[in-house]
């Protein structure tokens, strides 16, 4: 009778002979019947929901950092987040002098500089135009910053990887705002401001804002989170996190750039002979296991799906592969569709690990044939002084207990 009814379900999941050999293993031989339903009538319906109270995963920052938590970062957990969007709770965080509070009635977005007519527009105008909606991955340039020296044989990857985050972002494209002003056709460049205390700001490309530049106002389906910059945030696809500021409150049109603090002393690339590379906006493809992944306990013979999330601020992932035998043969994971541009690109490769010590990597990539390099090439490339754009491979290492740690450490 029980292999009569597992033989059934595995029909019906159409699960190949690897797979339901591993469900048989974890099917308890008798089965008993679920406990009774409950009797009594549930919660009722409420205005605005929240999640079940058994579950507890969170974003993390260091609660015992010199830096005060307003000027600090939290990370996306993204070995418990699933598909390819972040939940707006859980995306990543990163401000330079804590999240103001803005009023929508009364914040305003000022375009001026060399425009034939600035204008100031007030949030409800903006909502009132033409509108687009994108799914686009936010990555700080400072990701996995660590690893440039070998980080840390404990750390998981939420604590390096974790400032990336996945979100549907609605808005206005910024070249619909800046044709309504009339740009100077000498303009090459546009300061974007934020509104917070340390009056964030980035100088931006002209080419940039009238290609795919967008003042967003939508995060999944509501509006931004105060933490994503409430109520207007310029959203540039596929550059550095820093450059999307958020609490957007000015565009300067200017025809040279503003050389402000985050361009010149920070979110700069000091190269191995000592100058320093400016303006490396474009992130270029990346791809990490989540799960498992550093923190996590194999277990030898165990049917396990390997799984993660690969992005380029490129185009489009095109593949990602795995190597379970460090880097001896590679063989490529499945991605999850659609495949969306400058999206984090979910990934899936069945597994079953068989006890002995190695290591476990993905690389991939995009549409514009690069593909992620070892952290040892980026390293002969751009030396070791180097805090910002790290897209090397991340190696996880697996021990013969099946305990997994940061393998970039040789
Ligand atoms: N106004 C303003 N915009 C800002 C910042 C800031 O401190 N102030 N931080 C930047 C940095 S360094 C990053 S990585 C991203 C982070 O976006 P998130 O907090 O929505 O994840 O916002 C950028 N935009
Ligand atoms: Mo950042």
């Amino acid at each position: 009778m029980q292999n009569e009814r597992s033989r059934s379900r595995r029909w019906f999941l159409g699960l190949g002979a690897a797979w339901s050999a591993a469900l048989v293993a974890c099917q308890s031989k008798t089965a008993s019947p679920p406990p009774a339903e409950p009797r009594a009538l549930g919660a009722a319906v409420s205005p605005y929901g929240s999640r079940s109270k058994f579950e507890k995963t969170a974003r993390y920052f260091n609660q015992n950092t010199k830096v005060p938590l307003e000027e600090a970062s939290s990370r996306t957990p993204l070995h418990e987040t699933y598909g390819i969007i972040t939940p707006s709770s859980l995306h990543f965080e990163r401000h330079h002098s804590g999240v103001p509070e803005l009023d929508p009635a009364t914040h305003t977005l000022t375009i001026h500089g060399l425009v034939g007519r600035p204008l100031v527009f007030s949030v409800d105008e903006l909502k009132q135009l033409p509108s687009k909606s994108r799914i686009h991955f936010i990555e700080c340039s400072g990701n996995s910053g660590g690893e440039w020296r070998g980080g840390s044989t404990e750390s998981d990857v939420q604590r390096i990887h974790g400032l990336t985050s996945c979100s549907e972002w609605t808005g206005v494209p910024v070249s619909t705002l800046l044709r309504e002003c009339g740009v100077d056709p000498k303009a090459t460049w546009v300061l974007a401001e934020g509104a917070d205390a340390s009056k964030h700001d980035r100088s931006i490309p002209m080419k940039k804002m009238m290609d795919d530049a967008m003042v967003v106002y939508g995060q999944n389906g509501e509006p931004l989170r105060p933490e994503q910059g409430y109520p207007l945030r310029l959203l540039l696809p596929g550059w550095e996190g820093n450059s999307n500021v958020k609490w957007l409150r000015r565009l300067k049109v200017m025809n040279e750039p503003a050389m402000s603090r985050e361009e010149t002393s920070k979110y700069t690339d000091l190269m191995p002979d000592g100058s320093a590379r400016q303006f490396t906006f474009e992130l270029e493809a990346k791809s990490i296991i989540t799960r498992p992944s550093g923190g996590d306990t194999l277990v030898a013979g165990a049917f396990c799906e390997l799984t993660g999330i690969a992005w380029t601020g490129r185009g489009t992932i095109v593949s990602v592969e795995i190597t379970t035998d460090a880097g001896a043969t590679w063989a490529k994971a499945e991605l999850q569709t659609p495949v969306l541009p400058i999206a984090h690109t979910r990934f899936r490769f069945p597994w079953k690990w068989d006890g002995k010590d190695t290591v476990m990597a993905s690389r991939c990539t995009d549409s514009t044939g690069y593909t992620q390099p070892p952290l040892t090439e980026l390293i002969t490339v751009r030396g070791m002084n180097s805090q910002y754009h790290n897209n090397g491979i991340q190696a996880w290492k697996v021990a013969s207990d099946g305990k997994i740690t940061n393998g970039n450490r040789a």
